[in-house]
């Protein structure tokens, strides 16, 4: 039988959905017009009172909001409630050093754990299930979204956090791990890490995966499944708009959940800014409809997807979203970590290095890997390998503090790398995703 969280929302009908979405969009717009002086200017310059605002049917005429958006209001700039009624922020890597970073109110942080519980809720969570969350925890969302949503449905939670392969593995045998939370890719090495320890798929206690903050794809999913005999679900979130739980997989494992009393969803021309029809493929934008402290209106969040308001067997009547297919802009997500070509471009640039870099990305056994090929100007051309060695430790520290991620950096010889002669391709993703 199929389970909710919060039922009576989940399986809503359409009119109800609409009409929550009506009434949290036009009392948003105020609230921002209200409280964050640069919504109000944007507006303004668009020629927009929020009484041009009195239903999603309005929602095209409003200006979107971008990363960049956001990097030029940090950190105060998009606020909307006075800090003192703030308690939490998280924040995610950003470009060029400046992160982005949400704040939260008590009643933000209660409903994003709602999200998650509904997740958690929805691959069979109850309160006898024992839930391990192995996201990491601190700024990324992942782990305290779900330690939240884990603790709403009454789960022993453990937040065993990412890493330390051999703890996670004792503590899902030790005790009896029902739900396992982290990104698809630990989820495999973890898996990996099982079999090469000689446990089969039903001496393994966990039943169910919550997978997410990164794209993975139906071929990995069979093989997490098989190696743990779990089912695996997806989940999806940004830090700008929560954090996990945005929306979340179903027993039918056919596309997310988009929690539309929360967030509305929209999909556009990533060129045009124009509104897609139904069921075309484009942009992912997001107006946050309940956020108190940091609300989004209209967000591009440059993920590329379908959306699909087809009735789904398991009776959740909200839109699900297709897995990303990819993104609009150059952002690689590298170990869960967001990296920006333009990051790395920096480093070099600040050491001296020409900006001709391939960048390499691979899976490897499951992990991903991130190589730096750079050239050496003819100035500081050596062939002393002690030199050369020096060279490249500055390079990764450096690159380990811009990206928060180990790097492998390949010193190579002055113009050893081939000159693309139109658009450099930076970025070769080897990664079967
Ligand atoms: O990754 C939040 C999260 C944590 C989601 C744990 C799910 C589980 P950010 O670090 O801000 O937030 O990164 C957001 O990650 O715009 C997508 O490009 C990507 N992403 C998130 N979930 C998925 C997914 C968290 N299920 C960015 N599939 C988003 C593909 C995903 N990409």
């Amino acid at each position: 039988m199929e389970r909710y969280y919060q039922p009576e929302i989940e399986t809503a009908s359409r009119e109800q959905i609409t009409a929550w979405q009506n009434e949290r969009l036009v009392a948003q717009v105020k609230h921002v017009w209200d409280n964050v002086p640069y919504y109000r200017k944007k507006m303004q310059d668009k020629g927009l009172t929020p009484d041009d605002i009195k239903g999603i049917e309005d929602l095209h005429k409003l200006p979107f909001v971008t990363k960049a958006d956001l990097r030029d209001a940090y950190p105060y700039g998009l606020l909307a409630k006075p800090l003192s009624e703030c308690v939490r922020i998280q924040s995610t890597s950003g470009t060029t050093g400046k992160r982005v970073v949400a704040f939260y109110t008590q009643k933000d942080i209660d409903l994003w754990e709602d999200c998650c519980a509904r997740a958690i809720t929805a691959v069979g969570g109850t309160k006898d299930d024992v839930c391990q969350v192995s996201y990491g925890y601190g700024l990324f969302t992942g782990g305290p979204g779900l330690n939240g949503g884990s603790h709403k449905v009454g789960c022993l939670t453990i937040p065993t956090s990412s890493g330390n392969t051999e703890r996670q593995i004792m503590f899902i045998q030790d005790l009896q791990a029902t739900i396992l939370c982290c990104t698809p890719s630990y989820a495999a090495y973890l898996g990996e890490s099982m079999k090469e320890m000689g446990l089969t798929p039903d001496q393994i206690p966990l039943k169910a995966g919550i997978f997410g903050a990164e794209a993975w794809s139906e071929e990995m999913r069979q093989d997490i499944q098989n190696t743990l005999g779990i089912k695996a679900y997806d989940i999806y979130g940004l830090t700008e708009l929560s954090g996990p739980g945005v929306s979340f997989e179903c027993s039918a494992q056919t596309g997310m959940h988009i929690n539309e009393d929360h967030f509305i969803a929209e999909i556009i021309d990533p060129e045009t800014g124009e509104v897609l029809p139904e069921g075309s493929k484009g942009e992912l934008v997001f107006t946050s409809i309940t956020k108190e402290a940091f609300p989004l209106i209209r967000y591009r969040t440059r993920d590329i997807c379908t959306l699909s308001y087809e009735p789904c067997p398991c009776g959740r009547t909200h839109v699900k979203m297709s897995k990303p297919m990819g993104r609009s802009d150059d952002m690689l997500i590298i170990r869960g970590v967001n990296v920006f070509p333009s990051q790395i471009e920096t480093v070099l640039l600040n050491n001296g290095y020409a900006a001709n870099y391939p960048i390499i990305v691979d899976r490897v056994k499951n992990t991903d890997t991130l190589d730096v090929r750079v050239e050496m100007t003819p100035e500081m051309f050596t062939d002393n390998m002690a030199e050369i060695d020096k060279m490249q430790k500055t390079l990764i520290n450096d690159l380990r503090s811009m990206l928060g991620l180990t790097a492998k950096v390949t010193l190579v010889a002055p113009k050893s790398i081939v000159r693309s002669e139109g658009k450099a391709v930076r970025v070769i993703d080897k990664r079967k995703i």
